[in-house]
């Protein structure tokens, strides 16, 4: 990634083939407990293309009524989110040093139409501490931007085991989805595959 956006590190192939499918088998595990759900756009309710679900104390959601939030439980089973796997708090200590633990692990599953439109991450009370991404699966056609939707963006590819830390001016900039790459080189890792071609995860301080 050109070094244009201060406080956005990218880590291609931070996750070896072997640590992506141990973390692929987790993420299937929280995925069993915590079904994978839609979101809905504030207001219009129109469904986001993404599917989602979380594990740590905190999950992010959305829909018509309530719009963008943080809630301690599963929107439809009602049942607290799963714990965060160990290897992603580890990873968090490892890359972040950030003092406190994440209390959000968003997991955002993209089929190959799937995308997320140019948007801020502006639901935590906390914007000091860092953003921690990982992807698995199949490539994606990643864009960031600055703290205004009118600055210059940027575009590179995430790839499966890349690892994006946010930190410092990075965590407010506009950034999205443009487009999953089809991608037969990198199918999501079993028991993974099949439930859509690229899965995200986001590791956030909320509160
Ligand atoms: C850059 N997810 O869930 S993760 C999101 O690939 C989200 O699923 C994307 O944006 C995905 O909100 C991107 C990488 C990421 C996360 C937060 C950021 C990049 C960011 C915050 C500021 C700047
Ligand atoms: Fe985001």
């Amino acid at each position: 990634m050109p070094d244009i956006v201060p406080g956005a590190l990218h880590h291609p192939a931070f996750l070896d083939a072997d640590a992506q499918k141990r973390l692929a088998q987790e993420i299937a595990e929280v995925i069993a407990a915590a079904p994978l759900f839609t979101s809905r756009m504030p207001k219009s309710g129109l469904p986001m293309s993404v599917r989602m679900t979380n594990c740590g104390p905190l999950g992010w959601m959305s829909d018509k009524e309530k719009g963008y939030r943080y809630a301690p439980r599963h929107p439809e089973t009602g049942a607290p989110w799963p714990p965060i796997p160990q290897m992603l708090l580890d990873a968090w200590d490892a890359l972040t040093g950030y003092p406190k633990p994440p209390e959000a692990c968003l997991i955002n599953v993209y089929s190959e139409d799937a995308k997320m439109g140019l948007h801020q991450d502006r639901d935590e009370a906390d914007f000091d501490a860092p953003i921690l991404s990982f992807s698995l699966g199949a490539d994606c056609r990643f864009r960031l931007g600055g703290e205004r939707r009118a600055e210059k963006t940027i575009a590179f590819t995430l790839c499966s085991g890349d690892a994006l830390i946010l930190s410092g001016p990075a965590r407010l900039c506009f950034h999205g989805v443009d487009r999953v790459l089809p991608s037969i080189l990198t199918p999501l890792p079993a028991p993974l595959a099949g439930q859509g071609a690229r899965v995200n995860l986001t590791l956030r301080r909320v509160t």
